[in-house]
């Protein structure tokens, strides 16, 4: 019996995941397959609208409560996640895990961080939440260099994270979660070429897994 494959698409902001991940799901529904679109964070639930009014600097908040809400953002729809992939659905999810230990890791080196937190978040304390939600069969990371996302993508700069430090930390540390995991789960994709190059090489990678993968949906970091 195969499952549906889980798909996640990471990379900075205005890398262009939202719309590789739109252009994926038309590609896979065009090839009469079960799929279904997520993201994170959904700010459709009571935690996602926390979480919105933190990004869009309506409220502050503790730099370790804001990362276990974006965790937990994940768990309350984990369940979700694993019986649609036992069904047979493909997933694919604009952003996981990996942008919540990216982005807040990352603060501990920003001296902007704000409230300044008395213990500093670490790459291993920002990982733990996560441990054993269930676990990608492939992350897509679409690299862009923060200069270019600010100087060619729109919208750019709305948001708290949007400034030029914090994203070159970000992908800093977004390259140490990709040697961790290894080349057969993480794929690097250059993110600054036309809208058409980069979905073209994202099927290459992912035409092979809309077909079913073999074996239980794993738990991530176990
Ligand atoms: N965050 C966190 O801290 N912890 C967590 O656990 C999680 C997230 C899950 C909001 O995320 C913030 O939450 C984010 C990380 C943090 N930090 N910041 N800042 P979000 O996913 O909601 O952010 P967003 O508002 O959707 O922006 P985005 O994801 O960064 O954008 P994108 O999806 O990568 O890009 P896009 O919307 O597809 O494209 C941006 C623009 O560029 C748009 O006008 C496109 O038409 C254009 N575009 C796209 N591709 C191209 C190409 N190839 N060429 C030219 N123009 C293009
Ligand atoms: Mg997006």
């Amino acid at each position: 019996m195969t499952r549906g494959a889980f798909i996640v698409i990471e990379g900075l902001d205005r890398s262009g995941k939202s719309t590789q991940a739109a252009r994926l799901l038309e590609r896979i529904e065009a090839a009469s397959k079960s799929v279904q679109l997520l993201k994170f964070p959904d700010r459709s639930t009571p935690i996602g609208q926390l979480i919105d009014s933190y990004l869009r600097s309506r409220s502050d908040m503790d730099d370790h409560t804001i990362h276990l809400l974006f965790s937990a953002n994940r768990w309350e729809i984990s369940s979700k996640i694993k019986s649609l992939l036992e069904s047979g659905t493909t997933i694919i999810c604009d952003r996981y895990a990996f942008s919540g230990i990216a982005f807040s890791a990352s603060k501990a080196l920003i001296e902007e961080s704000s409230p300044p937190s008395s213990s500093p978040l670490t790459y291993e304390w920002c990982r733990a939440p996560d441990v054993s939600l269930p676990a990608p069969d492939l992350t897509l990371f679409l690299d862009i260099s923060p200069e270019q996302a600010a100087r060619q993508r729109e919208g750019y700069g709305e948001e708290r994270y949007e400034k030029l430090e914090m994203q070159a930390r970000v992908r800093e540390v977004f390259a140490r979660i990709g040697k961790e995991i290894g080349a057969e789960g993480w794929v690097t994709i250059d993110a600054g070429r036309s809208r058409e190059e980069v979905e073209k090489d994202i099927w290459e990678k992912v035409s092979p897994l809309v077909e079913g993968v073999n074996g239980p949906v794993n738990a991530l970091w176990n």
